[in-house]
């Protein structure tokens, strides 16, 4: 049974850190219950939810996807890029101290997790705001001795890669292409998201469904009318902080 860590909601979550979003009041009670209701659905999906309790001095921390890469073999702890940040990783580790093997990244390198999309023994690595080019060669010296290979990839105008792309089933990718290039995805069947719903491309493939925001109704379509199984889940509070899915959790096979 797949272990999904996941972090309670911090009741500083109001100050979270913002890129490209304009700041709008986040409703801490509701962002509570759409977190709680967020893990029923893992642990419907067959996860064992782990959950740690949040930390007040870090408004971020529900986001934990951002402080580790989880692989078959190991997982990588992250260096955040947002300094506030930094503090959350500690934690999460212990956490996965249990689970994997450990490997940091260290100074200076800056990575967070929602940059790396993980496609079977390829790593897709976004260079963007918070993760630079000494941690993808970091990654690389990490990952490749485990069969992996690393390939960066340039995201724009969006906080991380996987809010550009993630994968939602054995082939396909979803993905909105004005803020990452398609062609470093060949062979993939790439769905777009719905034209009005630019910050849909954030989905969550567990357990042979996927865990996606309600509030991509057009996009949801599309990926029904493919044939895929879709949860959804009311995210609009961590939505308002730049985050989705994949981000309040840390799925460890
Ligand atoms: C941040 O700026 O770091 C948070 N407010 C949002 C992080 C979202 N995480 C993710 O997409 N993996």
């Amino acid at each position: 049974m797949p272990v999904a860590i996941t972090r309670g909601v911090s009741r500083s979550f109001a100050d979270c850190e913002l890129t490209f979003a304009a700041r709008t009041p986040i409703d801490y009670a509701l962002a509570c219950e759409q977190h709680r209701q967020y893990e029923q659905r893992l642990r419907e999906l067959g996860c064992e939810v782990r959950r740690l309790p949040p930390s007040d001095d870090h408004p971020d921390c529900v986001f934990v996807e951002d402080t580790a890469v989880v692989l078959d073999d190991v997982a990588i702890l992250t260096r955040p890029g947002a300094k506030s940040r930094r503090g959350e990783v500690d934690a999460v580790a212990e956490a996965l101290r249990p689970l994997r093997r450990l490997e940091p990244v260290s100074a200076p390198a800056t990575i967070d997790g929602g940059d790396v999309l993980v496609l079977d023994r390829r790593i897709f690595a976004g260079v963007s705001g918070r993760t630079n080019a000494h941690a993808v060669a970091e990654l690389s010296e990490i990952a490749t001795p485990y069969g992996y290979e690393v390939i960066p990839v340039a995201v724009r105008g969006v906080l991380h890669l996987k809010s550009a792309v993630t994968r939602v089933g054995e082939r396909a990718l979803l993905m909105n292409r004005a803020f990452v290039d398609a062609r470093g995805f060949d062979g993939w069947d790439i769905i777009d998201v719905y034209p009005s719903e630019p910050h849909a491309a954030n989905a969550l493939w567990i357990g042979g469904s996927v865990v996606y925001p309600a509030e991509h109704p057009r996009t949801r379509e599309r990926l029904e009318r493919r044939g895929i199984a879709v949860v959804p889940v009311s995210a609009t509070e961590v939505g308002k902080a730049e985050g989705g899915v994949t981000c309040c959790s840390l799925i460890v096979g």
